[in-house]
């Protein structure tokens, strides 16, 4: 998964194996269409989570309602093919 490091992310460790396992292949191996799916995604959330980030800290507070709603899109981040 170099092709993180050149669009800009910063992930963890355990984020970016939870999203090598979601958009590769068994081989390890994304092709283009998960490449272009899985960067939708993370700008999505990075999206979503500076949205959140009201006082720019780095960390989220969330009320019930809009944790379930981040699981969801989490969830969906991680779901196996
Ligand atoms: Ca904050």
């Amino acid at each position: 998964m170099y092709f993180l490091f050149f669009t800009g992310f910063q992930l963890n460790n355990d984020v970016l194996q939870i999203m090598v396992s979601r958009y590769s292949d068994s081989n390890l191996t994304i092709d283009f269409d998960n490449f272009v799916a899985c960067i939708v995604r993370l700008e999505s959330m990075f999206k979503t989570f500076k949205m959140l980030d009201k006082d720019k800290n780095g960390t989220i507070e969330l009320n019930f309602f809009e944790y379930f709603i981040w699981l969801q899109i989490a969830m969906d981040s991680i779901n196996t093919k």
